[in-house]
């Protein structure tokens, strides 16, 4: 009953409409597709209100000496488990601004849990592991999306009007790795946008 009266209003007073689907395709200025982009919209350019719930689980495991995923998305004050399935023992680290975190090294089967409460981004690294590199993006909106293989990011039921679409990834050469896209408003219906990235050479570490 709750949720009627709610939509009730929302038809009565013009609030937003669901638009639909925003794809978003992501490539190199070599033309390659580039995956692990992270895609985010902000309707009305704010941080989307209540809370946040992404479908995928917010997880990173320790597997064959390396992060996996590589960037994983999740909305601010997040639980991150970070389980090792190695047989060597770990010891993972951030020492980004507003989420920094250290786990003492834990071994085979083990699991460790931390919170990620700053927007922004966590660079994880082990100190055991110099050739681990991971990426946690920490978002203030429930539109969001990682470009897959392909370089296609989608976003399902983004609100029509106006709106700020983000592009992060951990090598773009941009200022804070993110690039805004100049589409200002979503119409009705799916809509469309391929972006181009330049991006530099993973660093050693
Ligand atoms: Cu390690």
């Amino acid at each position: 009953m709750k949720l009627a009266v709610t939509l009730m209003f929302a038809v009565l007073l013009g609030g937003p409409a669901v638009a639909g689907s925003l794809t978003v395709t992501v490539r190199g200025a070599d033309g390659k597709p580039v995956p692990d982009a992270v895609v985010t919209v902000n309707p009305g350019g704010r941080p989307t209100s209540g809370p946040i719930k992404f479908a995928w689980p917010y997880r990173v495991a320790q597997q064959n000496i390396q992060f996996t995923p590589f960037v994983l998305i999740v909305p601010a004050g997040a639980e991150v488990s970070f389980p090792n399935l190695d047989k060597v023992r770990h010891h993972v680290y951030s020492f980004s601004a507003g989420n920094k975190f250290e786990l003492k090294l834990y071994g085979h089967e083990e699991n460790r849990t931390v919170r990620m409460p700053a927007v922004g981004v966590a660079a994880i690294g082990c100190n055991i592991h110099d050739q681990m590199v991971g990426f946690i993006k920490v978002v203030d909106t429930a539109y969001a999306a990682k470009s897959d293989a392909n370089g296609v990011a989608t976003i399902a039921d983004v609100p029509e009007g106006a709106a700020v679409i983000r592009v992060w990834h951990p090598y773009l050469r941009a200022p804070k790795n993110e690039k805004t896209l100049s589409l200002a408003s979503i119409g009705a219906g799916p809509a469309r946008e391929t972006v181009t990235l330049e991006l530099r050479a993973p660093s050693s570490h």
